[in-house]
C-alpha cells in the first residue's frame, strides 16, 4: 500500500436512511487481495487490500441487495480479482471491466459468463496512461456485439474535446461521477451546463450521482456536491445510478463513512419514486434484464 493512502472506513455508521429492498450500489470496486491477485505492475497507486467479503459485507451492512463491481486501474486489464467477486456473488453482482484490445471473444464470453455487462474507458490522467480513441472504439464496436454497454470516467475540462468521441459510440454509455464538475462554480456554469445538455442531446448516455467525496470541497456531509447530484436526478430520473464508491481509492483530504454517503440519497433524490428509479429501477434496467 502507497505511504499515504488511505484505508477504507473501519466501522461507518448505521445509515439513517432505510434503503428500500432492492437496491443496487452501482459503483463500488474490490482489490486484491494482493497475495492472491496481484495489483497491475502498471498501476498508478497502490491500494489497501479490499477483498469480497468485506465488499459483501458492507453490501449488508447499509441495505443494499446488489453490487455492480468496477473494475479499478490499479488492476489494470487483469478482471481477475472482479470476476473471482462476481462468481461469488452469482445474480447478486454485475461487473464492469477494463479489457486491453487483444482481448479475445473467447476471454469476452467467459466474463459476460461471470455477470459483466459493460467495459471502463477511463480519461482520468493520473490513473492510466492515454489509450487512443480509435482503440477504445475497436473494442467498443465488439462489447456493442455482446449487448455491453460503456461507462468513461473523465474530468470536466476534458468533455469539450470527448463530446465527438462519446456521440460517436454504438452503446449506451454512463459517465462516471456525474462527469467530475468543479462545485465551486455551481450548476449553471457552462461546463455543468455542457454535460446536461450532453444528455439532453443523446437519450443513450446516463450518468452516476456519485462520488461526493472526490467533489467536494465543503467535507462531510457533502452539501455543496447535493445540487449537482438533485439536478441530475430531477432531469434524468431514467438515466440515473447510485453507488458508493467502496473503497473509496486515492482519498486524500479524509476518508469516507459509507453509512454518511448512503444518508445523503434522500437529499438528492427527494421522492420515493424517483429513490426507486435511482436505486432499483434503472440498475435492474441496465445491468439484470
Ligand atoms: C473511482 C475513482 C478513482 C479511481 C479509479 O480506476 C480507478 O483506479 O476509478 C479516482 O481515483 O478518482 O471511481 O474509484
Amino acid at each position: 500500500m502507497d505511504p499515504d493512502y488511505l484505508p477504507f472506513h473501519p466501522n461507518p455508521k448505521t445509515p439513517d436512511f432505510k434503503v428500500p429492498e432492492g437496491a443496487v450500489d452501482a459503483h463500488c470496486h474490490v482489490f486484491g487481495p494482493a497475495d492472491v491477485f496481484p495489483y497491475s505492475p502498471k498501476r498508478k497507486y497502490t491500494p489497501c487490500d479490499a477483498p469480497k467479503a468485506k465488499l459483501f459485507e458492507l453490501r449488508d451492512y447499509l441495505g443494499f441487495s446488489r453490487n455492480v463491481i468496477v473494475q479499478a486501474s490499479c488492476h489494470g486489464p487483469d478482471n481477475s480479482a472482479m470476476v473471482d467477486a462476481l462468481r461469488t456473488a452469482g445474480d447478486l453482482a454485475r461487473g464492469v471491466a477494463v479489457v486491453s484490445p487483444d482481448v479475445t471473444d473467447e476471454e469476452l464470453q467467459e466474463m459476460d459468463d461471470a455477470g459483466v455487462r459493460a467495459v471502463r474507458f477511463n480519461f482520468v490522467k493520473r490513473l492510466v496512461d492515454a489509450t487512443p480513441k480509435e482503440v477504445f472504439m475497436g473494442i467498443a464496436e465488439r462489447v456493442a456485439k455482446l449487448g455491453w454497454h460503456i461507462v468513461v470516467y473523465f474530468e470536466a475540462p476534458d468533455l469539450e474535446d470527448l463530446v465527438p468521441f462519446l456521440e460517436s459510440l454504438p452503446t449506451t454509455i454512463v459517465v462516471d461521477h456525474m462527469g467530475r464538475p468543479d462545485v465551486t462554480a455551481g450548476v449553471d456554469h457552462p461546463d455543468f451546463q455542457r454535460f446536461i445538455n450532453l444528455l439532453i442531446r443523446n437519450d443513450n448516455i446516463w450518468t452516476k450521482v456519485s462520488c461526493p467525496e472526490r467533489l467536494t470541497v465543503a467535507g462531510p456531509p457533502y452539501d455543496d456536491v447535493v445540487p449537482f447530484a438533485r439536478k441530475l436526478v430531477e432531469t434524468f430520473p431514467d438515466r440515473v445510478l447510485w453507488g458508493t464508491d467502496w473503497p473509496h481509492p486515492n482519498m486524500k483530504s479524509h476518508v469516507p463513512d459509507d453509512g454518511l454517503l448512503t444518508d445523503q440519497i434522500p437529499g438528492i433524490a427527494r421522492t420515493s419514486d424517483l429513490q426507486r428509479k435511482l436505486l432499483i429501477d434503472n440498475p435492474m434496467r441496465l445491468y439484470w434484464a
